[in-house]
């Protein structure tokens, strides 16, 4: 097991738009073992493939205070169930520091290969049903930065640039 590099905002790499595994072989799993590892020490609860460089189609989650609930997300789609939006406050790995409110659809149903490659279904809600969609949009190189208003967005990127080049010095 690794632990792996998350790249930050505004890092161009987090625009890559990620590829469908092909085969949930011993390679996958082994990029998941490192994404839990990662995540786990963060410490956070929802991790895409794309946050540490690696452009394939997998998410990990785990939402317990234990660390002990994985969840693997690989191929993803989801469905929404419920179109009446919830607003929850949203951070990211990828965007330390910062936590804003995001509204997206409360309910949906995901649909993913698990760490067998075996297809499943899972509906969600509440915490879970809005850290999928988040974990989703980092597979199509997209951020809850996106969501917020232009003015918000770039106040963040000043200030992660400004702490990038400060840890480039200390380097
Ligand atoms: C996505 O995010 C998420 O800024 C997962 O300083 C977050 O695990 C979905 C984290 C909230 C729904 C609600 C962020 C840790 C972790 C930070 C995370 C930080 C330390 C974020
Ligand atoms: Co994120």
């Amino acid at each position: 097991m690794a632990k792996l590099t998350i790249l930050e905002y505004p890092d161009p790499r987090l625009r890559t738009i990620a590829e469908p595994v092909e085969n949930v072989d011993d390679e996958v799993r082994s990029i998941i073992d490192d994404m839990f590892e990662t995540m786990y020490d963060a410490p956070g609860i929802g991790l895409a493939a794309t946050q540490v460089n690696i452009h394939k189609q997998i998410v990990t989650i785990d939402l317990s205070e234990e660390q002990n609930e994985p969840l693997v997300m690989i191929n993803p789609e989801f469905e929404v169930l419920d179109e009446e939006k919830d607003k929850y406050q949203e951070g990211c790995l990828s965007v330390p520091g910062f936590f804003e409110n995001v509204s997206r659809p409360q309910k949906i149903l995901l649909k993913a290969m698990n760490y067998n490659g075996e297809a499943y279904e899972l509906e969600a809600e509440g915490l879970l049903a809005v850290c999928i969609q988040h974990e989703l949009d980092h597979l199509n190189g997209k951020l809850f930065v996106d969501y917020l208003s232009m003015l918000k967005r770039n106040r963040i990127k000043s200030k992660l640039e400004k702490i990038h080049k400060l840890q480039e010095k200390q380097a």
